[in-house]
């Protein structure tokens, strides 16, 4: 592969995504389109600034025109599809957004693919498709579709649509499915960045219901390692979920962050359960690892380690994004190449 279109490139995955594959092929060029919606920050990519291989379209998925200029003018060998609205509570309140990127943005990629006979697109999804597992069992891909939430519904329907374009017109798309991922560049909004972040100010830690809901974490770089293995040796139409072997409950979750972060039980405060609140994740990535050679290569507890120290030494990115004052920032480093 030559040149890769990737969207929401500006976000937490795709940008650790791009870094990966800048760092992994010298030879491959990147076209990264990204509407910068709150969620998305040029910022996490400013140490790539100055990559010749990397350009910036600032845009939206849901904008056909666009899509067409784009590839009309490159010569892309792949579309992969981070663009999102990616917040579960966001969709509780309003989930019109979500269903305008997550499947009309979708739609009308699939759409600008087809007719510029893309030769590969990867849909990057979610394990929440599954809907929610009891005490026992693991998500595989053949688990039936059961969303809950208004983002889990959206991000289904996509898959569906990535379903039917490779019935119907034997386009060539994969896509993957992921766990709970963590690590450097996580909006401040998803619960690993936010705790850390109110901890280290001695706020108090939100913790919703009971917290013995279960989440399955993955530490980011091996998710992003999981989609380029799946890029270059997955199957057309195929699924591969990957999952990261970690399996948590939100308070015990909570307690190990406090315990690193040397703080005490006493900032946890037990708030309002979340809607419809998913009670436990987990992921089977045997297909992933017998048919595309992946595996996890983390320990959640080192990467956790590693994800702490991270954003301790980056304090000024993290207050920089709560405040919104990464707009003007950004204004001034990348404002001449938009
Ligand atoms: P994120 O919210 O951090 O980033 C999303 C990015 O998409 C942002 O840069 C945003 O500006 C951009 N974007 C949003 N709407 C757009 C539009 N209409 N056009 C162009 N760009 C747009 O999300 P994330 O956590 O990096 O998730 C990336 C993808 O991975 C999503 O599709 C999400 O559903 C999926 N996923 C996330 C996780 C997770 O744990 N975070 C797990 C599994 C799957
Ligand atoms: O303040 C909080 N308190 C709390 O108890 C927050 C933000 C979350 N939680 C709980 C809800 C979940 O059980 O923690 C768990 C994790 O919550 P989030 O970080 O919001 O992630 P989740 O809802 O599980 O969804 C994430 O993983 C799957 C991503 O946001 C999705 O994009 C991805 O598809």
């Amino acid at each position: 592969m030559k040149c890769i279109m990737v969207t929401g490139g500006c976000g937490f995955i795709g940008s650790n995504f791009i870094r990966l594959m800048l760092d992994s092929y010298p030879e491959l060029s990147i076209i990264n389109l990204d509407k910068l919606t709150y969620a998305g920050n040029l910022e996490n990519l400013a140490d790539r600034k100055d990559d010749p291989r990397l350009s910036f379209r600032k845009g939206d998925i849901c904008k056909r025109e666009l899509i067409d200029d784009i590839l009309q003018h490159a010569d892309v060998d792949a579309v992969v599809n981070f663009a999102a609205e990616s917040h579960v509570d966001r969709s509780i309140l309003d989930s019109g957004p979500f269903v305008q990127t997550n499947i009309v943005g979708t739609q009308v990629l699939l759409d600008a693919c087809r007719a510029a006979k893309i030769p590969r697109y990867l849909q990057v999804s979610t394990d929440e498709v599954y809907g929610s597992l009891g005490a026992e069992g693991f998500f595989t891909e053949d688990t039936p579709l059961a969303p809950n939430s208004p983002y889990s519904a959206c991000k289904t329907s996509a898959d569906l649509l990535v379903r039917a374009y490779v019935h119907t017109y034997g386009f060539p798309a994969i896509t993957t499915r992921c766990s709970n991922n963590y690590g450097p560049y996580q909006f401040p909004e998803k619960l690993i960045p936010l705790f850390i972040s109110n901890a280290t100010n001695d706020q108090s830690l939100p913790v919703y219901g009971t917290g013995e809901n279960v989440r399955d974490w993955i530490h980011v770089e091996d998710h992003c390692r999981g989609i380029d293995a799946a890029l270059r040796k997955g199957e057309e139409g195929e699924i591969y979920n990957f999952g990261g072997n970690a399996e948590m409950t939100n308070i015990g979750l909570t307690k190990l962050l406090l315990e690193l972060l040397g703080k005490p039980d006493t900032l946890i405060k037990y708030v309002k359960d979340r809607p419809g609140h998913d009670m436990r994740y987990a992921i089977d990535a045997s297909k992933a690892k017998e048919k595309l050679g992946w595996t996890p290569t983390y320990s959640f507890r080192e990467g956790l380690q590693e994800t702490i120290d991270w954003y301790l030494s980056n304090s000024e990115w993290i207050e920089r994004i709560k405040s919104g004052e990464y707009l003007s920032y950004y204004e001034t480093q990348y404002g001449s190449r938009l």
